[in-house]
């Protein structure tokens, strides 16, 4: 049953911020699946040991590649796979199933925010023990695999029943398919205080949480309306189809438009949130109010002795260089530990492991904490319910009075995207050299105070990663700019601005941080270099 197929190598499988992400065409080329994970399993010693957990979000070519990752595994020696039934798992319960049966990896196959179907876009994130994605030094010696690779190994048995629970075995190889939601929501369970939250509910206390016709619908029924009494139908686009039913899945204001215009309306319920395709990005909303991800962090850090499982004091925390500085100021009021790493969740693994943070966050719609490896868009959601069931405030009430203790970070990204790739490496090599020169810079009524790419030194493995350029103001004012990582065709420049202000709290956050906007393109000549006088998105 097992043989050695023949195959050319491609050139364009290196990961990004996180796993391989591509349009699905590119991916349904002949044997682009078969080499990736040939050239995985290739870096993998003792096959016949490891046990893997499969599963993706349920997007288009989510059930075909599974099958043949199945195949793969089996004629690679592999010990064992679980797998979510009907091929269904999200980012965090994926990462959840890994600690907690210490198996030796898992791959999700999602693009995660990108939009799915045939012209949308498909990915694989591969995991290793920690339940967190593989370091960039591991993905290169991958990448080293794709671009050689002359053959992989397949079983050429059937496609295998994955709509049954339970274990069988498959050329030679051993399948256990599980409930996906199962364990997730008892890890929940156990972090939250659901009495309170159900208490809340059944006092009146109404949501609406849109799974975006992605894979936390089911999570989120499960959790939100059976075990804690939120009325029917508060979770929306609650089934997960393969193209999202053509929606966006990034729970962002532009993309999640419809939940926004719902909130900010006449019916809004008291909460508001939702999840991105596989279920690790969350956006919380109230009764006609945004709350950014910069400012949950912050929030949900300054409330951990709300939730019972943070009761006994926490580590640290962390945020990606690009997010806010608000975080920041709550770590040193509570005298905490506190780490600033690239973009991209795998760089606050080590930190977690070494019990140097328990929360993390990035401005891009992720927060989690170390009860896994991986952000957690549900886990943020309740983490906010639980705060509101335990002071009974808004939402509203709960980040104004933040802001009026820590003053508030006003903050805005902009992403240009579309920009020909080798106009914006020029763009960005162009930028970091100058950086020197901005020192002490005046612009208008901003002091530059420091402009140079962001380093990091792990201080767990001591490697190094270089991953933006960061002009810094006198006031606490920051610019950021980075490529994205995580695109499927040409590049996206993301520039991010952060203004801070200590008593001045109810402004505009756009008109707040315009002045900074104008600097951010003058200085990198986005105008002239890209043709583009406004960004794509803002957010
Ligand atoms: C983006 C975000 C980053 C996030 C990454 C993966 O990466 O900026 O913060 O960790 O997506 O999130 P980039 O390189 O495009 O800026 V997910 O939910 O797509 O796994
Ligand atoms: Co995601």
């Amino acid at each position: 049953m097992i043989t050695t197929v023949k195959t050319h190598p491609y050139t364009d499988q290196k990961m990004g911020t996180a796993g391989l992400r591509r349009k699905s065409k590119v991916v349904m080329q002949e044997n682009y699946i078969e080499n990736f994970m040939q050239s995985i399993f290739n870096v993998i010693s003792n096959l016949q040991d490891k046990v893997f957990l499969l599963g993706g979000d349920g997007r288009f070519y989510n059930d075909i590649a599974i099958q043949k990752i199945i195949k793969m595994a089996a004629a690679n020696g592999v010990k064992k796979l679980i797998i979510g039934q009907n091929g269904f798992i999200s980012t965090p319960a994926g990462s959840n199933i890994i600690l907690q049966n210490k198996l030796n990896g898992g791959f999700i196959l999602s693009a995660s925010h990108n939009p799915g179907g045939i012209n949308g876009d498909f990915g694989i994130k591969y995991s290793n023990e920690t339940g967190g994605q593989i370091p960039a030094q591991l993905s290169d010696k991958i990448y080293q695999q794709t671009i050689s690779i002359s053959e992989y190994k397949i079983c050429l048995g059937p496609d295998v029943d994955l709509s049954q629970l339970g274990t069988q075995e498959y050329c030679g190889m051993s399948i256990e398919v599980i409930d996906p939601v199962k364990d997730y929501v008892e890890l929940m369970q156990k972090i939250f205080d659901f009495a309170a939250i159900k208490k809340m509910f059944a006092n009146g206390f109404t949501m609406r949480f849109d799974a975006m016709n992605a894979v936390t619908g089911p999570y989120a029924v499960a959790i939100f309306e059976d075990l804690l009494g939120a009325a029917k139908g508060s979770v929306v686009n609650a089934v997960p189809k393969p193209d999202f039913g053509g929606l966006h899945p990034d729970p962002n204001l532009v993309y999640a438009k419809d939940l926004v215009d719902f909130m900010f309306s006449d019916q809004a319920t008291d909460f508001g949130a939702a999840n991105d395709g596989d279920g690790d990005r969350n956006m919380i909303l109230g009764k006609s109010f945004f709350v950014t991800p910069n400012d949950s962090l912050a929030i949900l850090t300054d409330n951990f002795n709300l939730i019972p499982y943070y009761k006994d004091g926490i580590y640290g925390v962390a945020k990606s260089a690009a997010t806010s500085t608000a975080v920041a100021r709550v770590a040193k009021a509570h005298n905490i530990g506190y780490y600033e790493v690239p973009t991209g969740w795998k760089y606050f693994v080590n930190l977690m492991d070494s019990k140097r943070i328990t929360f993390c966050g990035e401005e891009s719609f992720g927060t989690g904490s170390s009860h896994i490896r991986e952000k957690d868009g549900i886990w943020a959601v309740l983490f906010w319910l639980n705060i509101l069931a335990a002071t009974g405030k808004t939402v509203e009430e709960i980040t104004v009075e933040h802001w009026k203790k820590y003053g508030r970070s006003y903050y805005i990204r902009f992403d240009f995207e579309g920009v020909d790739t080798a106009v914006a490496d020029k763009l960005m090599a162009d930028l970091e050299s100058k950086l020197p020169s901005l020192s002490g810079k005046t612009f208008g009524d901003f002091i530059v105070s420091d402009a140079a790419p962001f380093i990091y030194h792990d201080p767990v493995d001591g490697s190094s990663t270089k991953n933006g350029l960061i002009i810094r103001f006198t006031d606490g004012s920051r610019i950021v700019y980075r490529l994205s990582g995580t695109g499927s065709s040409g590049a996206t420049i993301r520039v991010y601005l952060e203004r801070f202000c200590a008593k001045d709290i109810l402004q505009n956050p756009l008109d707040m941080v315009s002045p900074l906007a104008h600097i951010a393109l003058d200085v990198a000549e986005i105008p002239e270099r890209t043709g583009k006088h406004q960004a794509d998105v803002v957010t």
